[in-house]
């Protein structure tokens, strides 16, 4: 047994099946000359794929300076590293049409579906501008206008929500698509095999996207699933499966529309087992990651980041030159601050709305 898991050989194993998937083996300046930008309609799309991921990647860092400024409260989690997952698949999407659920690593979508980025940094910091006008903070960020509900924190108990969405459009006769996101860890929660019985049942047109960064908290994969071929979960409610590649976004673009597409056509469901790693610990409070994975494992990993992955493509297939990459980061660097900024002259809610929208018909007690 090794010092970090029970099964050296299951890590070696998941280890070759990603650099397969995703072609790590051969090195990312090799994919980049040889990827598959033909798919797209408009090669330019990759400046603005581009665009995004720099600017989510920006947002969350500042995130993580303003957590430790004390300026953002609670919990809250990162999705650095894992970027390309939710560009590439919420590119797939109808805007302003079909829904996405997630778990608490909420910050990208609701930034990709067109909200505001100041309502969502002002939620994180707990401010009445907020999406959910402060009473969420990280975990819950929430846009129903934009078909984005949230924001979930406890593990696994979103899924039956994002089964209902579906069931709603398919009741309505709508033909939105519904991607529920969730984790590794959250793959096995029962509930979320209850509603693939009923997923499957029903015919809902939903997308189980399972990331699997590896890790549920400080526990790693072999650790906390008895089959860690996740993927397999959808076999025995004959919902259609497959294991993907999460970290390059020509890959992810591909896959998710062809996906996307056929739920929309098929009304039916899918699950996919999304391989990507998260670079940051579990959550902005987890600093000593060292306690589950080593250094070099980590370096690995960051060689296969999204964003240098993308930049190898726009570099080696002429689409942006280095100094346009850098002018980009800088603007985005520039916009975060401005956002951050207002975000943070905005108000903390009143303490008396700490009893608005909630069940209860209690009345403030006095001095409290
Ligand atoms: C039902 C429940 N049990 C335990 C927790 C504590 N908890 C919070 S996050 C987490 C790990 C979940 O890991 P995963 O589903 O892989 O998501 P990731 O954080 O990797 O995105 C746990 C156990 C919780 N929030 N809810
Ligand atoms: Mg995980």
């Amino acid at each position: 047994m090794s010092e970090l898991g029970p099964d050296e050989a299951a890590r070696q194993k998941r280890k070759q099946i990603v650099w397969q998937l995703s072609g790590d083996h051969r090195g990312i300046n090799a994919v980049a000359k040889q990827a598959n930008i033909e798919q797209l309609e408009n090669p330019r799309d990759l400046e603005k794929f581009f665009r995004d991921m720099v600017f989510i990647r920006k947002f969350e860092e500042k995130c993580n300076v303003a957590y430790r400024l004390g300026k953002i409260g609670g919990y809250m989690h990162t999705y650095i590293g894992m970027e390309a997952t939710a560009i590439g698949w919420n590119a797939a999407l109808r805007p302003n049409w079909d829904y996405v659920i997630t778990a608490y690593r909420d910050h990208p979508q609701p930034l990709l579906m067109g909200s505001d980025p100041i309502a969502v940094m002002a939620e994180i910091m707990g401010r009445s501008g907020g999406l959910s006008r402060g009473k969420g903070g990280s975990m819950h960020v929430y846009d129903i206008e934009r078909g984005f509900f949230g924001g979930w924190g406890i593990v696994g108990g979103h899924t039956p929500l994002g089964g209902g969405l579906a069931f709603a459009a398919k009741y309505r006769k709508e033909d939105r698509v519904t991607l529920c996101y969730l984790g590794d860890g959250a793959a096995n929660a029962g509930v979320f095999f209850e509603t693939l019985n009923m997923a499957a049942l029903w015919d809902l047109p939903v997308i189980f996207i399972i990331e699997n960064n590896e890790f549920a908290m400080g526990t790693r994969l072999e650790y906390h699933a008895a089959d860690t071929e996740l993927w397999k979960r959808g076999a025995p409610f004959n919902i259609k499966s497959e294991r993907l590649d999460g970290m390059d976004l020509l890959t992810v673009l591909q896959d998710a529309k062809r996906i996307v597409d056929y739920v929309r056509t098929e009304q039916k469901p899918y699950l996919v087992e999304v391989m990507n790693y998260r670079f940051s610990g579990h959550g902005a409070a987890d600093n000593d990651r060292q306690l589950y994975r080593t250094k070099e494992e980590e370096e690995a990993n960051y060689k296969r980041d999204p964003l240098l992955r993308l930049k190898a493509v726009l570099r080696e297939r002429n689409i942006l030159s280095d100094e346009t990459m850098e002018a980009i980061e800088e603007e985005a660097e520039n916009r975060v601050e401005d956002i951050y900024e207002t975000a943070d002259a905005s108000p903390f809610p009143e303490p008396h709305e700490v009893y608005m929208n909630v069940y209860t018909d209690m009345e403030p007690e006095v001095g409290h």
